[in-house]
């Protein structure tokens, strides 16, 4: 294949890749209002809000106290009209529009509300699934989240596009809270001897478990969690979750250096990053080699140390860019360097969309820095006189967007 039909098989390659999702935030059309969707979610996302409030045009309790629809009108107002939107959460409402055929220099805030309002729910959900190719994902699930938590039986989990994973982060990042809510559900967590009763633990696991049918558990951690043998939210990461895993097969998924509201006045937009401590997913990886683990990291400066752990340990896939990393210039760096240490064992990205319509522009952005970087390291094999066909590609292409998420949580 010489150079131009190597970019062009495998950008065809990439571009029509069917997509399994490892982490969202979106829900099935049966939770109704609680999926985001449309413009005014898109717009308040709280990626753009963040954005908007550095430009002190308007105060941070002001804005939060407005209705959703005049949050998005500002937001459009001091990032698109009296701005380039150069950042990447500004591109990527614009790559989300263009892809509905909408043209926001000619066409107004007016006009594409009324495009969204057009859209049935399923309808909605239906194009686009389509247009990202995401042929499944990965919800977030917190047993704790009083509007979403009465959602879950049967119906919640009739939809195989929608799948759920059992967020824990409660449990590990405040214990005290946590314990005290699943006393109140009637679980007795408290043991006698005054320590924690971890089979009473491991007994809520498996029956939320049992209602959603979680394809992993999944925690958020921040960079200081304590790792320490007598600390309460490793005892319980080790002695409830990892031990539920382990006879449950399922994985676990970390996702760590976050540091929680640095700005409390921000809300979802005032979370942090820090530097973590890797050796702890290493020890991990290393004292329960039959849990598998599924780990994010957030920091930048985490991302090689992460990448040398998986190396060493079959059961550690890493995945993604997450939140603040998904910006063009590190997923490339950060997917080249993967590629060069893991080959392809690994999961290059997950959407994190919080609003349906996210998945098209989240998807379409990666997908093209993954081709790129997938393009150059075939140009260098046939520098060696190695050349990949249209079929290696095509199995290589689903092994980075979906095969190797299936195979990890278990999915067909
Ligand atoms: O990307 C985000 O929206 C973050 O606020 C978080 O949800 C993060 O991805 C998480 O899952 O904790
Ligand atoms: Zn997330």
């Amino acid at each position: 294949m010489n150079t131009t039909d190597l970019r062009h098989v495998v950008q065809k390659a990439v571009e029509t890749a069917k997509i399994v999702d490892v982490h969202t935030h979106l829900y099935p059309p049966c939770c109704d209002k609680l999926l985001l969707r449309g413009i005014d979610d898109l717009l308040t996302y709280h990626y753009l809000t963040v954005e908007t409030l550095r430009y002190g045009e308007i105060g941070p309790e002001k804005f939060f106290a407005l209705p959703k629809n005049l949050q998005a009108d500002i937001i459009w107002d001091v990032l698109f009209e009296r701005r380039s939107p150069v950042s990447e959460s500004c591109r990527g409402i614009l790559t989300t529009l263009n892809s509905y055929g909408l043209d926001p220099t000619s066409e107004s805030l007016g006009s594409i509300r009324t495009f969204f309002a057009e859209l049935s729910l399923d309808e909605h959900v239906d194009l686009v699934l389509e247009k990202s190719g995401v042929k499944s994902l990965v919800m977030t699930n917190n047993p704790f989240d009083e509007e979403e938590e009465p959602h879950w039986g049967p119906g919640f989990i009739k939809d195989e596009r929608f799948r759920t994973a059992l967020r824990i982060d409660d449990m590990l990042n405040s214990p005290q809270a946590a314990l005290k809510k699943l006393e109140q559900r009637g679980y007795n967590v408290a043991s006698d001897t005054g320590g924690l009763d971890y089979p009473a633990m491991k007994k809520f696991l498996s029956d939320c478990a049992d209602r959603i049918k979680p394809v992993y558990l999944a925690a958020s951690l921040p960079p200081d969690f304590d790792w320490s043998e007598g600390s309460a939210g490793y005892g319980i990461l080790r002695d409830v979750v990892l031990s539920y895993c382990e006879e449950s097969g399922l994985p676990i998924a970390l996702m760590i250096g976050v540091k929680k509201l640095i700005n409390p006045v921000m809300g979802l937009g005032g979370d942090g990053v820090g530097f973590s401590p890797v050796e702890a997913v290493a020890k991990l990886c290393l004292e329960n080699p039959h849990v598998k683990f599924l780990v994010t990291m957030l920091a930048r400066e985490n991302q090689h140390e992460l990448a040398v752990t998986a190396r060493k340990f079959p059961n550690l896939m890493v995945f993604g860019c997450w939140w603040f990393l998904n910006n063009p210039s590190l997923v490339e760096e950060i997917t080249r360097m993967r590629m060069e240490l893991l080959g392809l064992s690994f999961i290059p990205q997950h959407s994190d969309a919080r609003v349906l319509d996210q998945l098209i522009y989240k998807w379409k952005h990666s997908k093209g820095i993954i081709a790129d970087v997938l393009f150059d390291k075939y140009e260098d094999l046939a520098r060696t006189g190695w050349q990949v066909s249209a079929e290696d590609i095509a199995r290589d292409v689903e092994m980075l967007f979906s095969g190797n998420a299936k195979e990890q949580i278990g999915i067909k």
